[in-house]
């Protein structure tokens, strides 16, 4: 049944010059980095873990949270079952597993995320890195690599090194670049009267934080910039001007996290400008949604537009594709698979846009029938050509999918509490 449908759709995108099996290879070689916070509503697994702080709000108290690394990979497991194609997973530094050890941040080693590379070594997994500048007691002013004190500053900056260190560490052991990505809260919640003094120190700090030459073929460095957060409303000193500059001058991946603009800011229009002058990007797909920057990924116009300009510009070798949205008021694992799968298909959907013809009506100024088709498109058969993606890499089409979340559900994650 599902090849009749999956030959019906090919039809129906070969009538408009589009090839589904290219697109299929294409989906099936571009992996998703799955952020393990949405797991554990951002708390991580260090002595007296908490709310995550830094202006980070996790909101809903749907039962099943992970408490261990081992309730946090087994729930990463089953989510990733669910998931066609090979992915990635992309941990924060306060998931480090310290065995009870008295070591702070600045002194963590590859040792301490052993468990979470064995993991990911026996699942042809790769891993991708953040150093974590909040939940911390040296960030609750809010102030970590622009902190007015030396010697706070040093701290955070040591702990940067450190997270370098461990990811061309992890780079190495499995194979496949780590991308690092620093974000810091720093800022300010009223208006503040020095804005200067705060960006300066943080060029500094990002200047020595990165000092270690590091093989791109082991880790790559990313910066993040915000708008605004919770607490951090009036100033944000890492802004997308500072970080932009930062990423040109010191050829640095620039991170756009998509829920870090103004509301009707879209970096999907960005992405063809930045990509002029930084190396390579990394993509934070989130859904902002008024206040909040973090809620589960759809299909929706900011996400289609997003894949649609990486496909068009044929940028999906310069970019790394993560997401990052944290939701505790649904099932955890189904806010993965929910956000990880719309992904996806928002990036099948630009795969299988009639590229060929729309550039030519643009060359040749019909923009009556560019729009047409542009519509005309949105209604061809995706779904067929996902079902067929996901029947290949044997996981469940369809709502199949929440069926064993369902049952992981019941038998795993209601037993936590
Ligand atoms: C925060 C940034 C950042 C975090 C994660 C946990 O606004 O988006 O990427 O969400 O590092
Ligand atoms: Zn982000």
């Amino acid at each position: 049944m599902s090849n009749t449908a999956y030959s019906l759709a090919q039809e129906a995108y070969a009538e408009q010059g589009v090839d589904p099996e290219a697109a299929l290879q294409t989906l099936a070689r571009t992996p998703l980095s799955l952020h393990c916070w949405q797991g554990d509503d951002v708390r991580g697994f260090e002595a007296g873990a908490g709310e995550p702080g830094g202006g980070l709000a996790v909101t809903g108290a749907y039962p099943g949270r992970a408490r261990t690394p081992d309730e946090l990979r087994a729930d990463l497991d089953q989510a990733l079952a669910l998931l066609p194609g090979r992915h990635r997973v992309n941990l924060h530094a306060s998931y480090a597993e310290l065995g009870g050890a008295k070591v702070d941040r600045d002194a963590y080693e590859i040792a301490h995320f052993r468990g979470w590379v064995e993991w990911a070594k026996a699942r042809g997994l790769g891993l991708d890195f953040n150093p974590t500048f909040f939940g911390h007691l040296l960030a609750q002013s809010g102030l970590t690599l622009t902190h007015p004190d030396e010697g706070v500053r040093r701290f955070w900056i040591a702990h940067g090194i450190a997270c370098r260190r461990i990811a061309a560490e992890m780079g190495r052991q499995l194979g496949s670049a780590t991308i690092t990505n620093v974000w810091i809260p720093d800022g300010s919640k009223d208006l503040p009267v020095d804005r200067r003094g705060p960006r300066e120190r943080l060029a500094q700090s990002l200047d020595t934080l990165f000092a270690e030459a590091i093989d791109p073929a082991l880790a790559i460095d990313a910066v993040e910039s915000k708008l605004f957060g919770l607490g951090s409303e009036a100033y944000v000193v890492g802004s997308h001007e500072f970080y932009l500059g930062y990423a040109i001058t010191r050829q640095k991946h620039l991170c756009l996290d998509a829920g870090h603009f103004h509301p009707t800011e879209s970096i999907a229009d960005k992405i063809s400008s930045v990509l002029q002058f930084v190396p390579g990007l990394l993509l934070h797909v989130s859904r902002g949604v008024r206040w909040d920057s973090d809620h589960v990924v759809i299909q929706d116009e900011a996400t289609r537009a997003i894949c649609e300009e990486l496909v068009r510009g044929e940028y999906l070798g310069r970019t790394r594709l993560g997401l990052d949205y944290f939701d505790a008021s649904i099932n955890r694992v189904a806010a993965w698979v929910i956000g990880a799968r719309a992904a996806l298909k928002a990036l099948l959907a630009a795969l299988l846009e009639p590229a060929v013809q729309l550039r030519e009506l643009e060359a040749a100024g019909d923009f009556t029938a560019r729009l047409a088709l542009l519509e005309e498109a949105r209604t061809l058969p995706l779904g067929a050509i996902w079902d067929e993606h996901c029947r290949r890499h044997n996981v469940p089409g369809r709502m199949g999918w929440l069926r064993e979340v369902q049952r992981y559900e019941r038998e795993v994650l209601t037993r936590r509490n």
